[in-house]
């Protein structure tokens, strides 16, 4: 058994409970007690660490995170979804190109943010081993998109493969799981079949939904961009949309999903959503940065959807730090009283993504799994607004343990 304790611990357990001088015994795996240091200190012990001016929290999870776009950096435009989708097009290739070291480099700056979990979406597979070997505990989304009846059976088989090939890697740290990607780029049979595919081996799904008004406005009026997106890059002057808002959220029944963005949703889109398994994923800066629209949060309140926060890729970021993300929402939405939203900003990053993840996590208390991230913030002892100094002032961890080992982050 070991014990760590620190100035400050935040548990997100159903209470919000924050323990002053806390302590948290544990083993490899899980949480074994979780109370005041001194009493826990009589314990035997294997080793014992303090941490001064310092906060533990669960270690902080990003459920929707593409690796693979790690190379962009100011290649891609932002500003209107339209000139990013374009800029994807013509830049996707070489920005897979030579990518592994971009991807080992975002690997070791999304543990540096405290991040000990990802839900992350592979389009390639580029980033599948990398992923598999790191410390992080992964769900691997891999992703399957195309409307071109002439290649359905070349993406099935690289889908196929990539699924495969991610099934034989899975561990304690990593899952396989299936992502669609969009309404607007998966032909109907294609998202059946993946879909039946993660039904028959329990997997989680990752779509994004309704991010731009140009989907809603191609899935509702056959439309607009789009129209101009499939002639110019597939050469079909005769594409349809493949779906209804309602029949593509149809095809989720008894599906576990995440949906990310949801930007454009209607009350019977929100309604339709709240009778599925699912949650709805939130990428603040990728959603000013390509959409210029936050999520609205008092209606996920409303239909008791919990709020998730992630940073999607580098591909919609400037970074991956989750603590940027946090801060970001903390300024964005600003008719919410702040020390509460803070409070609500640190479940999105922790309990509320991991109960779709699956990883036991999330949430410091007894049985759950030894996952913590302990980041020094000057004079939290001196403060009673701990939550909001936590997201002002948290930059990097330092230290974070997954599994109950501390992470060499640098050399991992
Ligand atoms: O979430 C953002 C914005 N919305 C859609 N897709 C992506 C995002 N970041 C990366 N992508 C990828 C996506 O996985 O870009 C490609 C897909 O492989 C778009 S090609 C239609
Ligand atoms: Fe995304």
């Amino acid at each position: 058994m070991k014990l760590i304790g620190a100035s400050v611990i935040i548990t997100c357990d159903e209470r919000f409970t924050i323990i002053k001088d806390g302590g948290i015994l544990f083993d490899d795996e899980n949480i074994i007690k979780i109370g005041k240091f001194d009493e826990l200190k009589k314990s035997e012990l294997q080793e014992v660490r303090f941490y001064h001016s310092c906060v533990i929290t669960p270690a902080l999870i990003n459920s929707h995170i593409h690796f693979e776009f790690s190379k962009n950096y100011s290649t891609l435009q932002y500003g209107s979804f339209e000139k990013w989708l374009d800029s994807v097009m013509q830049n996707r290739d070489t920005l897979m190109q030579d990518s592994a070291s971009y991807i080992k480099n975002a690997i070791k700056e999304t543990l540096y943010s405290g991040v000990g979990c990802v839900g992350a979406i592979s389009s390639n597979g580029f980033d599948l081993e990398l992923l598999s070997k790191s410390a992080l505990k992964v769900v691997l989304f891999n992703e399957i998109m195309g409307s071109n009846k002439d290649f359905f059976n070349k993406i099935k088989d690289n889908f196929e493969a990539r699924l495969e090939k991610s099934k034989s890697l899975e561990s304690s740290t990593f899952k396989a799981a299936i992502a669609l990607h969009s309404p607007y780029s998966l032909d109907i049979e294609l998202a059946q079949y993946a879909i039946k595919k993660a039904q028959d081996s329990k997997m989680p799904i990752s779509t994004h939904f309704l991010e731009s008004k140009e989907e809603l406005t191609w899935l509702e009026n056959n439309d607009g961009y789009f129209r101009g997106f499939f002639r110019d890059f597939f050469k079909n002057e005769n594409a349809k949309p493949c779906y209804s808002k309602e029949s593509f959220l149809e095809l989720f029944k008894g599906c576990q999903t995440l949906f990310v963005h949801c930007l454009h949703l209607d009350d019977n889109d929100w309604n339709n959503i709240s009778k599925l398994t699912a949650d709805i994923v939130s990428c603040p800066r990728s959603n000013r940065l390509l959409n210029n629209k936050y999520f609205d949060l008092s209606k996920a309140n409303d239909y008791n959807f919990p709020f998730i926060i992630a940073t999607d890729g580098k591909s919609s970021n400037y970074s991956l730090n989750m603590l940027d993300e946090a801060r970001c929402v903390l300024f964005a939405y600003e008719n919410y009283d702040i020390n509460n939203l803070a409070k609500e900003i640190i479940l999105a990053m922790t309990k509320n993504p991991a109960k779709r993840l699956g990883f036991n996590n999330g949430v410091l208390e007894s049985s759950k799994a030894s996952d913590f991230a302990i980041f020094y913030i000057k004079d939290i002892d001196k403060t009673i607004q701990i939550e909001l100094n936590f997201i002002l002032h948290a930059r990097e961890v330092q230290d974070l343990y997954i599994n109950g080992k501390r992470i060499d982050i640098e050399n991992n």
